[in-house]
């Protein structure tokens, strides 16, 4: 029995490790969704009577769960190179020319940039051993873990000669489809959580997760490119080394093209930017490589890159439109900052009614005027600024904007220091001051009030009922029950915020009132070390400067937050309205969900999910993002999908959210 039971194990894991070669790297599928979960859960029943036969490589081992206390340093075997960048097709025929010189019979590679992750992958006797981040290029952080859990990185090599393989590294980008990136960012909307800029930073953000359940949650991909040590291998240019990628069962970009001289290379590049939208993933630009590796090796390399590669980036994404208006911005810490009001224009995929102008000196060096048109892009592809403004279009009635000497939210003295580009208003009581730094009090990384956005705290400071944080803490129910579109529900809710609020702690606290210069980080640093403010307050600055994360300016910065007698006053009231100051203690865990293991699916009202995975585990047990026969039971919310339906068909206990909190101690 054992015997035939081991080799269905085996003959399973065959047939899923090709399926899943067969649908994510070759987007070529040969099984059915439904027949490769069956056998799926075949393998997986097997592999519950027998964990001793369990190996890494098994099709069971993708889901992730392994809990990092920290990223472990590694140190990569050859360092990662930087690549040079062109821009145009001048640029490219400069490199060429370089590189004739040297090698004139080269031929081209040129494969798409695709805009995520440098990952890289150590195999040992064909199988993963090692996936690691780029960090400094010569250090990484190991996420092996998480590299596991993208599907379209093999686990073991197709073809490996197994135990007698040499070791093999492997290079790629890791990165997050565009779709996967609209869907994450649409349910992390609806759970209140912030949103990912791009693609890009969603990847690195899900790659560089402690918990490797949260990676295999998102869906990341992988484009293998480069073998180190290609010699050993036999093969001799970069055409080869994709070739044998694909081979060994990786996911190579099919998009490369081989050329023998720059004008066609240019001729592609320039025609890739109108085809650069209509890929499933971001690219930023083309790569062109020196195919031959023995032409690669007599080129060499510069200090940070090598003479054989150049990246040719794409134009950023422009547009022209006419400046309407320059609108002014009071921050919490008193900066002015213009903001250009825009006749709205469709650019990388918005409409774009705003931009940044930063500060006069930019406003200044780039003659930008009140009824200009104007050049906008989109930084990082995300954040829209002026580039420019068109002079030739103006007709004599722009005007050059001037910077206010009084403050345009509470006519204070604006002033500027020698040394800063920033404007400020000097009123600490400036109302527009005051709102941003409740703004920033009660948001998500600080104090977490949830209910009280911007448009209620503008209600309750026009109705003088909140004027700084502390006033938060003394705000009546009666007197916000009768305010307009707040209704008695909502003033109990935010009440209810109010008070959950106190118990925050520390770090939270330090952040939220806005120390010049401590941001989240050393927020948590300082609380880590500390433990209370009151100690935090005691502390000069040349101890300070001893923390890790915390530099000279950031120093001053405390020290001078200490120093303020407004600030004084502040900690005292809201220490009299009972919020915590001093780091939170973990509650002693519970033990009512001790060896359980629950999914929570959906959207919750009480909790969002992470606060009712915080609960269950708080309360010994274990939580996970998939359901198996191993889940305890499921906790679902609303529009609760198909891991309620997986949980439904196995059979597991199903809580609703109220049963759910009938479990819990009052
Ligand atoms: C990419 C990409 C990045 C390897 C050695 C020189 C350049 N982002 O898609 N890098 C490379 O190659 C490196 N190729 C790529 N396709």
């Amino acid at each position: 029995m054992t015997n035939m039971e081991k080799k269905r194990l085996e003959e399973l894991k065959t047939l899923l490790t090709r399926a899943g070669y067969e649908y994510y790297a070759l987007d070529n599928p040969s099984m059915t969704d439904a027949e490769y979960d069956r056998l799926l859960r075949e393998l997986r029943a097997i592999e519950e009577r027998r964990p001793d036969w369990i190996t890494p490589d098994s099709p069971t081992q993708r889901v992730g769960g392994a809990v990092a206390e920290q990223f472990v340093k590694v140190r990569h075997k050859e360092a990662l190179l930087s690549l040079d960048n062109a821009f145009d097709a001048a640029d490219l025929r400069e490199f060429d020319r370089r590189v004739r010189a040297v090698a004139p019979q080269a031929r081209y590679v040129v494969e798409l940039k695709i805009d995520g992750l440098t990952v890289a992958l150590s195999y040992e006797k064909a199988a993963l051993t090692r996936g690691a981040t780029r960090g400094d290029g010569v250090t990484g952080e190991e996420i092996t873990g998480n590299v596991r859990t993208i599907r379209s990185v093999p686990l073991r090599l197709r073809g490996g000669e197994g135990e007698a393989m040499p070791p093999v590294d492997v290079r790629g980008e890791g990165f997050m489809p565009k779709q996967s990136f609209a869907a994450l960012n649409r349910e992390r909307e609806e759970e209140g959580q912030p949103l990912f800029a791009n693609p890009r930073n969603a990847a690195a953000g899900s790659l560089r997760q402690l918990d490797s359940a949260v990676t295999a949650s998102r869906k990341l991909d992988f484009f293998a490119y480069q073998l180190l040590e290609a010699d050993r291998w036999g093969v001799a240019a970069q055409t080869e080394v994709l070739a044998r990628l694909r081979e060994w069962g990786f996911k190579v970009n099919p998009e490369f093209r081989l050329f023998d001289d720059i004008e066609a290379v240019i001729d592609y590049c320039l025609s890739m930017e109108d085809k650069r939208h209509s890929f499933s993933y971001d690219i930023d630009g083309l790569v062109v490589k020196v195919d031959d590796f023995a032409q690669q090796r007599e080129l060499g390399f510069t200090a940070k890159s090598p003479r054989w590669a150049i990246a040719y980036k794409f134009p950023a994404e422009q547009a022209e439109t006419l400046l309407l208006e320059i609108e002014l911005n009071v921050g919490r810490t008193g900066v002015l900052t213009p903001t250009a009001v825009l006749r709205g224009v469709p650019l990388a995929g918005s409409v774009v009614g705003r931009a940044t102008l930063h500060n006069l000196d930019n406003i200044r060096a780039k003659d930008i005027r009140v009824g200009d048109h104007v050049v906008i892009h989109k930084a990082g592809d995300v954040i829209p600024e002026v580039l420019r403004s068109v002079p030739e279009k103006r007709d004599g009635t722009e005007t050059v904007f001037l910077m206010p000497e009084i403050c345009p939210a509470c006519g204070g003295p604006v002033t500027r220091k020698e040394n800063e580009a920033a404007h400020r208003c000097g009123n600490v009581d400036c109302p527009s001051r005051q709102r941003e730094a409740l703004i920033h009090f009660v948001s998500r990384d600080a104090m977490n009030i949830a209910g009280l956005g911007p448009a209620v705290l503008w209600q309750l400071q026009t109705e003088g009922l909140v004027r700084d944080a502390g006033d938060l803490y003394s705000l009546e129910e009666e007197r916000l029950a009768g305010l307009e579109r707040l209704g008695a529900k909502s003033a109990r809710n935010l009440l209810d915020a109010v008070e959950e609020s106190k118990k925050r702690g520390l770090g939270p606290l330090l952040f939220a009132l806005g120390i010049r210069n401590v941001g989240i980080k050393a927020a948590k640093t300082l609380a880590a070390h500390y433990g209370s403010l009151e100690s935090l307050r005691r502390a000069g600055a040349e101890e300070l400067q001893n923390l890790p994360d915390i530099g000279a300016i950031m120093a001053e910065g405390i020290t001078d937050f200490f120093r303020d007698e407004r600030q004084l006053d502040l900690i005292a009231r809201l220490e009299r309205a009972g919020v915590l100051m001093a780091e939170e203690k973990a509650a002693p865990a519970g033990t009512l969900f001790a060896g359980r293991t629950v999914v929570v699916t959906g959207t919750l009202t009480r909790w969002s999910r992470q606060e009712a995975e915080a609960l269950i585990e708080a309360h010994g047990g274990k939580t996970a993002s998939a359901v198996s026969k191993n889940t305890s039971f499921v906790l679902y919310g609303d529009k609760a999908g198909s891991k309620l339906e997986k949980a439904r068909t196995l059979g597991i206990p199903l809580y609703g959210e109220d049963e759910f909190a009938a479990l819990l101690p009052p």
